[in-house]
Parts: structure tokens; C-alpha cells; sequence
């Protein structure tokens, strides 16, 4: 989240689209009936089913799966065209004067540099121009018919309501009424949150998406705002903190990232990412890459990285691709590799394909599973009848079960969505053998470690020289961890600016990574969580709940992560002179020498407010971005593309053009290509989600929750119902290219047919919960049916968006 779930409660609008927050997130959605109550705020949702969070919605407007993008899209051209954009804010803290290079063009669905054999894009013309003095050319009239707001309007400018209509099937009137609701909030004293989630990531173009949705919510001025936002709703109570810590293949604790192969000079990696400002006098705040990444590495090989080893930047691995679930499943199955380790995972229930995966498993030598219970993954190898039809005689792979205690069994920290990390205390001592996770990880370290001093091996220099300071090696406790991923002083701290003065003494912990150096006297396992364990003690810990300005920051409430700031980018809340654009929702303001008010500003704290750095201090050229450049791998504007299962077969934004059906720079793995079904053979569009009643493939464990959602369902339109003829109760069978599951009907009201480009397209609902393990009624897996490609950028699986076929039993 930018914003936080109290802050919520801050806004006069809310839309939640690609998210079913009141079932998904209930004791979070609290924060919009807050809203409700006190602010008379409203709620839109956007949503292929009217979901529990539209039953409490003030408004209501169905959408096809998947595009989102023409949808949002067709809101930013309203805004342009009717001129409802937040003038101030656009014009100075947004790039919409840049001007882009003269060879960056689009054509018919594809963005210049593309190479359709690689699937992908050379990124070169993605870029803006450079002046003499080597910083971008600004147009400040907007007129240059090359500058990021001429070139984004033209973009728009095709998505007419009349062609998200046909898209989307959203009416068109019920389009406009959320434009104009939306419009109302472009005006400073009004701000509109969007709060999505799952319906936004899980698509082929889902990182797109979520951009449109920045997009919007920076022409209505409403990033950096309380109130306002762009607020993921985070899964598993952890996950943020899981990609905090650098748990993605690609990824070094703290949004840093891993070298790639061809990156093997140190220098050349941080220069890379170390950038240097765009625009004259602007912090591009990730200059301090070197200090980070040095601090890291400090903290993983302690008095091993040395200046002269370019503190061990050799230990790392260098990526020749990533390694995501899709990718780690597709080696799988290739045969390529040896061992897998699920801790806290259930693959075979939770990723896409499984009658990929399972025989994938199959080919390993071992899989080790760390799970307080037994999983479908677990008995990937048994025979469950129809549900896993495998012949177990004929599978090798030995699997190993490590049972580990469970989150309320051990203490520690979680991070929320809202970026807070809140410390917890044990509840209970696990049952039986079971280990915390931190127990066995250090038992298998030690032991590989001991394997690598007994053996050898290929470079085990990584593997002897990571530093294990823990008292008690073979169990380190998590206080132990939190204070190394806050960091401390490996010699004395000083002021730059006054050497004698000293900020941190030797041995102590650091108090912001302010403090972090690059030369090796500082470390940190985490830079972002920098100051969440400081001198001063456990600050996840802390539990005053006051909030005296009102706002509902309440920053001595355990900490949040950068620095303890509540919203950011809260620079962005006031204008050029340094007063909020609405003081009613005071965040920050400039008060003669300092930034300050109910948050930690997200600023230099003494730059004046017309000193010319703008607000957006991460981005090299301070202002946020509608033109992405190179970062994402589709093209500097989201462009509409089909889900890869489409219910037309071509894109109506381009129908002549194949190459751009859908995502043409997502990849797709050789031997799946043939797994697409067409809508030929499979007429209705699917979608899958969550019930309250359950957490994902575990709670069929715990009997009153299988009590209550005891076996799989599938909701279908009455319109539907009556074309199969089925009534509700009835079996039925859905099928994809990939398979097929047979569960009850639900007929429901709150699925109806969509009309798109002319023609009726039915909706099929799939909650994903059961399998073949625990005490609900055994089933098939709803990833039987799911399509194996992911989001170009993060490679999260389609899994919102694919074909089936539904019919009687
Ligand atoms: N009770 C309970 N709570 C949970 C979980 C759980 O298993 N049980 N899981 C947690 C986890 S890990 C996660 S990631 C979150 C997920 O949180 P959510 O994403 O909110 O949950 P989902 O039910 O997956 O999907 C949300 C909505 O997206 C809609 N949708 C599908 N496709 C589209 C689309 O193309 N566009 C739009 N606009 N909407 C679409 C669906 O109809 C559904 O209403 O929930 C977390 N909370
Ligand atoms: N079709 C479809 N597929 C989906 C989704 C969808 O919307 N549609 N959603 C996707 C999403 S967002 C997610 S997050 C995944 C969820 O997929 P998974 O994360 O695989 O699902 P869970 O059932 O939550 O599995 C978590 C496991 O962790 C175990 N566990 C709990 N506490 C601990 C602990 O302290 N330590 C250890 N080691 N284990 C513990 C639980 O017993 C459980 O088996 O599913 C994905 N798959
Ligand atoms: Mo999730």
C-alpha cells in the first residue's frame, strides 16, 4: 500500500476493482465502512460477479475478466478530454512534460523495438530525450507533440466509452457514472483510494493493470495524499514482509536486485542501478544504492566481504533468467531438477496446470515439504481416485515431511499490507515433533555447511565464509534476526558534514539507513527495515495507539517501513509552496525551515519546497511516471491485450493484428503452447477467487471451516443455467484444455451475461479451496483447469482469466 488501512477511513471515494475486499480482507474493510459512516464516502465496485463487497457498495458495474486495462484506460481519457485532472499537481510532480525520443512510435498494438521470435522488446526508444546538459528535455507548455502528456492522450484517445463498452460489456452509462464520480475527486479537496488485489495481479498483463490504476489515480492528484493511494491488499498476513526480504528469485532483501549473468563487474552493477538524476537538483534517492547493497552484504559475510573482494560480490549468483514458480515448474518437468523444497507452499494446489505439475514432481529425485499439515503436494504421489490419478508404483521421488509449528506457535514480526511491521508473541508451543522454521532452516544450513567443509566442492567460499553469529547456531532466535536486518555500526558512525560528531558508536544499532555507508563500517540484512530495531529497542513492539493530529497515523504503533512513514510520497500533499492542498487532511507542511505534521516526511527534511526537488524522490527524475521508460516489459503505456484464453480470438483495439491478440511480450514455454483452448471449444469465460470461510487449501483441515464450505461449488448465471439446463444442486462438469473438475451448481443472480463486441459472453465462478486432503468433502483441484502463462513482468499465473466449458454431469 501507499497509504495504510486506517487511512482508509480518510477518503471520500473508494474503488475497489480487482479485489473483494469485504471477503478477502474483512477485518481491513472495516476501514471503508469507517468511511462510510463518517465521511459519507462512497464505494464503486468493479467486478465480473457482484461480490460480497458489492453488496455493500453504493454503486455496482460488472466487467469481463481481464479488461481492466480498456477500463481504466477509457477513465483516463475521460479525464483528459473533459480536462478533469488535478492541474497543479499533474503539471509539477508528474513527467507529463517530458519529452520522449523522436524514434519511439506505436503501431497497431506494438510499441517500437519489438522482436517477435524473442517475444520481446529493445527498450532503447523508451526514453526521453537528452539535452546538452545531459538531463532530460521538458516542454512546461505541454504543447510539444512529443512530450509524455501529448503522446498519453493520443494513446487514450481510442479508448472511447463506446469501445470500452464492447470490451468490457460495462454499459455505457454506468462506465460514465463511475468516470464522473471518479472526476469529482480531481479537485484538491476530495481523494479517492483504490484498493485492488488478485483481480488485478493475476493476468497475463496484470502489472499493467495496476499502472492504469496509478495512472488515474496521478491525474486526479491522489498519490501521496491521505485519503488517496494506490493500496494493494497484500495475501498471507506475511507476504509483504516475504517480498520485503527479497524472497523472489530475482530479488536481494529490500528491493534490491540480483545480478544478472552478464553483470559482472561490481562497479558496473551498482553504477547501473545507482541512477543519477534526470532533472537538474532532484534526490533519485537510489544514488545510495552502493550503501545498501554494501550493508547487505556486510551482513551476510560479515569480515569476509572486504573492500578488496568488492565486499563478495562474487558470492552472489548471477541470474541467467528468472526463477518463478511457472519457470521453477517448467525445469521440473523437463527433468532438470534434482530437488525441491516447499515450505510453506502447496504447489500442487495453488499453481496453475496440474496435470503438468504433478508428473513434474514426479520426476524429482526429492522434494522436502515443511508444513504443519499434510498437503495435497505432500501426496502428489498417492492415488486419490479421480481426483489424483496417479500410479504411485511407478514414482520415485522421495519426499520428506519436516512438520513445522505454525505462525501463532512462534514469535516475531509480520508485515501488513499497510507496510507495518508488528510484532507478536507465541500463543502455544507446537504439537508433537514439530520445529519452527527457523530451527530447521538452521539445521539443514549447518549440516550443508558441515557437507561443504567435509567435501569441498564446487566454490564453496559463499557456503564457509557466510557469517552465523548466533548465540545458539543450531536455533537462532528471531530477535536475533530482526536486530541484524536493522543493522548496526561495524566501526563509528559520523556525520558527513561534521566528522567529529559521532551518529552511532561501534557495536551499536543504527537508527535509519541514513546511516548506512559504503565502505564496508556499516551492515544491514534489510535497508528498508533499517530502524525498526534500534539503540532504543524492539519498535515493532511498540503499542501506543494515540493519534494526536487526528489523521489516524498513529506512528507509535509498531513501525512501519520507510522510516517509520505512514503514507508515501506525502511530499505530493502539498503544493509548490509547501501548504497541503487540503488542510483538513493535513499530512505534512513546510513551516519556514523544516517539513513536519502527522507523518515522517517523504523528503529531505530541510530542502524548501521551492528549491525545485520534486516530491517523487525515488525516481531519478522526481516527478512520478506515466511514461515508464524501460520498466516494464510491455511498453511505457498499458495497452489493452485478450487474456491468453479469449472469448473473441482477437484483440478489438487491433483485430487485424495477430501479433497482439494478447500480451505479446509475455512469456510462453514451447511445450505449453498447445495447452490454450480456443472459444470454439470452450464458450465461457472463467474466473477463480476465495471464500471468507476458508484460507486457500488449509483450513479443509479444521472441521468447523469444512463444516461450513464442506465441498467445491461453481457459481453460474441463471442466464447460463437455463442454456445447459441445469438447476441449481445439479452436478455439472467444467472443462478447460487442461482438464476437467465436476462439482455442484450454484445458480446465482449475481453473475449475469456480458455483451461483448455483439456477443453474449457467460461468466463461471471457480472459489478455489478444496482438494483431496483434509476433512472436507474430497475434490478435484481448481488449478486443473488453469492456464500455465503468467504476467510478462512478475510472472504471476492467469489465473483470474481463462476458457472452460460448462455442462450437466
Ligand atoms: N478468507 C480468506 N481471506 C484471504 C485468503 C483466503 O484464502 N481466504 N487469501 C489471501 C490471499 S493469499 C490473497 S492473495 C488475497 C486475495 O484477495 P482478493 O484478490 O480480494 O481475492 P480473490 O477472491 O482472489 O479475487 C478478488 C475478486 O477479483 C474478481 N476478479 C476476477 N477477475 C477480475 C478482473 O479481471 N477484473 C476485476 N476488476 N475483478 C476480477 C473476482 O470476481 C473476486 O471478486 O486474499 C487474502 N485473504
Ligand atoms: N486458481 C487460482 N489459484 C491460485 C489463486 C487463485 O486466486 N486462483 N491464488 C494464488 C495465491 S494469491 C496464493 S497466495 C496461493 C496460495 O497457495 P499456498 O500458499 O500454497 O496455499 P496455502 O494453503 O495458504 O499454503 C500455505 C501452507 O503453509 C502452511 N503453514 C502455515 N503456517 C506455517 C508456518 O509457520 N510454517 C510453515 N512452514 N508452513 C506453514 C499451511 O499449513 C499450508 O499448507 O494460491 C495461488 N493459486
Ligand atoms: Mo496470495
Amino acid at each position: 500500500m501507499t497509504n495504510h488501512w486506517v487511512d482508509i477511513r480518510n477518503a471520500d471515494l473508494i474503488l475497489v476493482m480487482g479485489g473483494n475486499a469485504a471477503e478477502a480482507h474483512p477485518c481491513g474493510f472495516k476501514w471503508v465502512t469507517e468511511a462510510k459512516a463518517h465521511r459519507k464516502a462512497r464505494l464503486i465496485v468493479v467486478d465480473p460477479r457482484f461480490n460480497r463487497t458489492a453488496s455493500v457498495a453504493d454503486y455496482y458495474v460488472p466487467i469481463r475478466t481481464g479488461t481492466d486495462i480498456a477500463f481504466l484506460g477509457g477513465v483516463i481519457n475521460y479525464l483528459l478530454t473533459n480536462d478533469k485532472i488535478q492541474h497543479e499537481y499533474v503539471k509539477n510532480y508528474t513527467d507529463v512534460s517530458f519529452i520522449v525520443r523522436e524514434d519511439f512510435a506505436f503501431n497497431d498494438g506494438i510499441f517500437s523495438g519489438y522482436n517477435a521470435d524473442k517475444r520481446s522488446y529493445d527498450k532503447t526508444s523508451w526514453d526521453y530525450e537528452r539535452g546538452d546538459d545531459g538531463f532530460a528535455k521538458v516542454d512546461p507548455t505541454l504543447q510539444d507533440p512529443r512530450c509524455v502528456y501529448q503522446l498519453m492522450k493520443k494513446h487514450y484517445s481510442r479508448y472511447t466509452p463506446e469501445q470500452v463498452e464492447k470490451i468490457c460489456g460495462t454499459p455505457k452509462d454506468k462506465f460514465l457514472h463511475v468516470c464522473e464520480m471518479l472526476a469529482a475527486t480531481s479537485v484538491p479537496g476530495r481523494a479517492t483510494t483504490i484498493m485492488y488485489a488478485l483481480g488485478w495481479t493475476q493476468h497475463s498483463i496484470g502489472s499493467q493493470i495496476i499502472r492504469t490504476g496509478a495512472m488515474v489515480q496521478l491525474l486526479l492528484g491522489n498519490i501521496g495524499i491521505a485519503g488517496g493511494g494506490m493500496n494493494a491488499l497484500r495475501g498471507h498476513s506475511n507476504i509483504q514482509g516475504l517480498t520485503d526480504l527479497g524472497l523472489m528469485s530475482n530479488l536481494l532483501p529490500g528491493y534490491m536486485t540480483l545480478p544478472m549473468e552478464a553483470e559482472q563487474d561490481f562497479d558496473a552493477y551498482i553504477a547501473k542501478r545507482a541512477t543519477q538524476p534526470l532533472r537538474p537538483n532532484q534526490l533519485s534517492y537510489w544514488r545510495n544504492y552502493r550503501a545498501f547493497h554494501v550493508s547487505f552484504m556486510k551482513s551476510w559475510w560479515g569480515d569476509k566481504a572486504t573492500a578488496e573482494n568488492n565486499f563478495a560480490f562474487d558470492y552472489l549468483p548471477k541470474l541467467d533468467k528468472s526463477y518463478d514458480l511457472l519457470q521453477v515448474f517448467e525445469l521440473m518437468s523437463q527433468g532438470k531438477m534434482t530437488g525441491y523444497i516447499a515450505q510453506g507452499f502447496n504447489p500442487l494446489a495453488a499453481a496453475p496446470y496440474k496435470s503438468k505439475n504433478g508428473p513434474a514432481l514426479a520426476k524429482l529425485k526429492w522434494l522436502v515439504i515443511m508444513d504443519p499439515l499434510a498437503t495435497e503436494t505432500s501426496e502428489f504421489w498417492k492415488n486419490h481416485g479421480p481426483f489424483n490419478d496417479v500410479d504411485s508404483a511407478s514414482i520415485q521421488t522421495e519426499v520428506f515431511r519436516l512438520p513445522t509449528t505454525c505462525f501463532a506457535e512462534e514469535r516475531g514480526s509480520l508485515v501488513s499490507s499497510s507496510r507495518v511491521l508488528q510484532w507478536h508473541w507465541q500463543g502455544a508451543d507446537g504439537p508433537g515433533e514439530a520445529k519452527s522454521d527457523l530451527e530447521i532452516m538452521a539445521g539443514l544450513w549447518l549440516r550443508i555447511r558441515d557437507a561443504y567443509r567435509k567435501d569441498g566442492g564446487k566454490y564453496p567460499d559463499p557456503i564457509l565464509n557466510m557469517s552465523w553469529p548466533y548465540a545458539k547456531p543450531d536455533s537462532p532466535t528471531p530477535e536475533e534476526i530482526a536486530k541484524e536486518f536493522n543493522g548496526k555500526a561495524l566501526a563509528d558512525v559520523t556525520d558527513p558534514k561534521d566528522p567529529t560528531k559521532v551518529l552511532a558508536k561501534k557495536g551499536e544499532q543504527l537508527a535509519s539507513f541514513a546511516q548506512l555507508r559504503d565502505d564496508g563500517s556499516t551492515s544491514s540484512g534489510c535497508w528498508i527495515f533499517c530502524g525498526s530495531w534500534t539503540q532504543a529497542g524492539n519498535q515493532m513492539g511498540r503499542r501506543d495507539n494515540s493519534d494526536p493530529t487526528g489523521i489516524g497515523n498513529t506512528l507509535n504503533w509498531a513501525w512501519a517501513w520507510p522510516v517509520n512513514r505512514r503514507v508515501l510520497y506525502n511530499r505530493a500533499s502539498c503544493d509548490l509552496n509547501g501548504k497541503p492542498f487540503d488542510p483538513t487532511r493535513k499530512l505534512i507542511a513546510w513551516n519556514g525551515s523544516t517539513w513536519s505534521g502527522a507523518d515522517i516526511p517523504d523528503f529531505k527534511v530541510d530542502e524548501p519546497p521551492d528549491s525545485g526537488m520534486n516530491p517523487f524522490i525515488m525516481n531519478p527524475e522526481g516527478v512520478a511516471r506515466f511514461f515508464a521508460r524501460d520498466a516494464m516489459v510491455e511498453g511505457p503505456f498499458p495497452e489493452h491485450y485478450e487474456p491468453f484464453e479469449t472469448p473473441l480470438g482477437y484483440n478489438p483495439l487491433h483485430p487485424d493484428n495477430k501479433l497482439v491478440v494478447s500480451n505479446p511480450a509475455a512469456r510462453v514455454f514451447p511445450g505449453d503452447k498447445a495447452t490454450f483452448g480456443t472459444h470454439e471449444n470452450f464458450p465461457h469465460t472463467a474466473t477463480s477467487y476465495r471464500l471468507t470461510e476458508h484460507f486457500h487449501y488449509w483450513t479443509k483441515h479444521a472441521k468447523l471451516n469444512a463444516i461450513i464450505q464442506p465441498e467445491q461449488f461453481v457459481e453460474i448465471g441463471e442466464d447460463l443455467a437455463k442454456e445447459i439446463g441445469v438447476v441449481a444442486g445439479d452436478r455439472v462438469k467444467v472443462s478447460s484444455n487442461r482438464g476437467h473438475l465436476i462439482a455442484v451448481a450454484v445458480v446465482t443472480k449475481r453473475i449475469k451475461p456480458l455483451t461483448i463486441e455483439g456477443k453474449k459472453v457467460q461468466t463461471v465462478g471457480l472459489p478455489i479451496h478444496w482438494g483431496f486432503i483434509g476433512l472436507a468433502r474430497p475434490g478435484y483441484l481448481v488449478n486443473t483447469l488453469t492456464p500455465p502463462v503468467g504476467d510478462g513482468n512478475s510472472q504471476t499465473p492467469e489465473t483470474k482469466s481463462f476458457l472452460v466449458k460448462v455442462e450437466k454431469a
